[in-house]
């Protein structure tokens, strides 16, 4: 069997107490690999290569360092299929969407740093025959970045390269339950002739080995991508040694629909973000909020849409939905329906697992799940699912439907969708997200600031934020 290794000083390495983790296939529910078990003893030693590799990394200029990152792309690249086989069998996912989102995502993260850091530039302040202020931005040092599973490889590198391209040294850890890309994106850092220590890639779980990278006193930033729970757990650890912090959280996330969109196209966009990835993507908008006058329209036409998603085999090139991420993952997600028909819903859709045959017959499937009548501050409507569990649910009003979108404690993303120029702007700005979309779901530039408001995180991704995490600036005066 599969035994993944740490990637720690440049080497691919056993953990230093030689403990594994089974690693499941969802589609199956059999264990495919075996991962280390890592505890703070790798994490000293990840560190200490990071330490070790600090000095050279940084000094470098930003060029050599992004021709190292577009390296690590044009590989990424070169692997494509295997890595999006890799992804499906460890996360369950349509080897079809790991092959156009998720892996595609991966090589362009490590292209878009490794090329901004070339026009990453700081700040002048000239006081007129005075003083000249200007600002340095140092690379932080050794930094953390820990990531989901929702998708593996993409959040993975969409930390790790900006870190890199600021000339941070990181000691990464992806989740233990969809380690495999992390493992081979390791193999390419090596075949790229990455410096031994500037990336260390440590497996494991999170109390055994993410904890033990929040509490390192020399780790001097976490960027992290998970749930709320955890994110508040890890404000609590590194806040008070004045970590520099980047936590990416939950979303329960509104798509409204007004009466003069293009129809069409509000059913067809709606239905990849209510259940693509098995609706595992914190982007998902999973609250539904239709003006009445094309309630029953749109209504038919998600719900024949939905008929159309079959849950299959991630390995069949007919499957619109996989396996959800794991057995756990999927009891919850079950329970939320659960409590959805106690809450008074009406299931209008799914609402069961799937049994498939053959080769799946174990594996974690569930139906595309639709409810409606239920009340827009009810728990299934304010708590984050993460799953192919959605509400539908008619409106009357622009300041009603606000009311309702921003009447929880999450603000990540949000979709509008209408063709009045002034309703659209009015309402995004009036929206407690981080992201708008507006007649689109799911379009990423990477130079946009990526994150949540309230609960839904602290700091922002993407672009030069990101390079600006990962550095501190130093302001010098110098007097004329
Ligand atoms: O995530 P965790 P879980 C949401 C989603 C999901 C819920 C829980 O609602 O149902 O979170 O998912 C590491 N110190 N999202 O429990 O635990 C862990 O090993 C350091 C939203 O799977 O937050 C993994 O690498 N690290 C989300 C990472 O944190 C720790 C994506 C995320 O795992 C740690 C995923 C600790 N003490 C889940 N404990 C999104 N925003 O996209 C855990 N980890």
């Amino acid at each position: 069997m599969l035994h993944l290794q740490n990637y720690i000083g440049g080497a691919l390495v056993a953990p230093a107490a030689g403990r594994y983790l089974p690693n499941v296939e969802p589609a199956t529910g059999q264990v495919f690999s075996q991962i280390p078990d890592s505890d703070a003893e790798d994490v000293a030693r990840a560190v200490q290569a990071a330490e070790a590799a600090l000095p050279a990394w940084r000094r470098l200029p930003a060029e050599d360092r992004g021709r190292l990152l577009v390296r690590i792309s044009e590989l990424i690249e070169r692997d494509l299929e295997r890595l999006a086989q890799a992804e499906s069998q460890d996360n369950g996912k349509p080897v079809s969407l790991a092959r156009t989102v998720d892996i595609p995502r991966a090589a362009s993260n490590f292209a878009f740093f490794g090329t901004a850091a070339q026009h990453f530039a700081s700040e002048t302040h000239f006081q007129e025959g005075v003083a000249l202020n200007y600002t340095v931005r140092h690379p932080l040092g050794v930094v953390g970045c820990i990531s989901p599973w929702n998708l593996p490889l993409y959040l993975f590198t969409w930390k790790i390269a900006p870190a890199l391209a600021a000339g941070c040294c990181v000691v990464a850890k992806p989740s233990e339950i969809t380690p495999y890309t992390a493992y081979l994106l390791s193999e390419l850092c090596i075949e790229a002739g990455l410096p031994a220590g500037v990336l260390n890639i440590v497996h494991g779980t999170g109390p055994g080995a993410g904890q033990p990278i929040i509490e390192h006193p020399a780790i001097k930033a976490i960027s992290f991508t998970g749930g709320t729970k955890t994110g508040e757990h890890i404000a609590r650890t590194a806040a008070p040694m004045f970590k520099k912090l980047s936590l990416e959280l939950g979303g329960k996330n509104p798509n409204i629909i007004f009466a003069d969109c293009d129809l069409q196209e509000a059913v067809r966009t709606s239905l990849r973000s209510s259940f693509a990835n098995q609706g595992q993507i914190c982007l998902c908008g999973s609250r539904i909020f239709v003006e009445r006058p094309i309630y029953e329209q749109f209504r038919e036409q998600f719900l024949a849409g939905v008929a159309g998603l079959t849950v299959g085999d991630p390995q069949d090139a007919g499957s619109r939905q996989g396996a959800l991420v794991s057995e756990a993952h999927l009891n919850k997600v079950l329970s939320y329906i659960e409590l959805a028909h106690e809450e008074g819903g009406t299931l209008l859709a799914g609402g069961q697992r799937v049994q498939l045959e053959g080769r799946c017959a174990e594996g974690y499937f569930l139906q595309p799940t639709v409810f409606e009548g239920l009340a827009p501050n009810c728990r299934v409507n304010r708590e984050e699912i993460f799953g192919p569990v959605v509400t539908l649910t008619p409106f009357d009003t622009e300041e009603e439907v606000l009311g309702w979108a921003n009447g929880t404690e999450y603000g990540l993303a949000a979709t509008i969708w209408t063709r009045d120029l002034n309703r659209a702007h009015r309402v995004a700005h009036a929206l407690q997200s981080g992201i708008v979309w507006v007649n689109t779901w799911l379009h990423r530039d990477l130079r946009t600031p990526f994150g949540g408001m309230k609960s839904s995180g602290v700091g922002r991704e993407g672009g030069l934020e990101a390079l600006r995490f990962f550095t501190e600036p130093q302001s010098i005066t110098v007097k004329l």
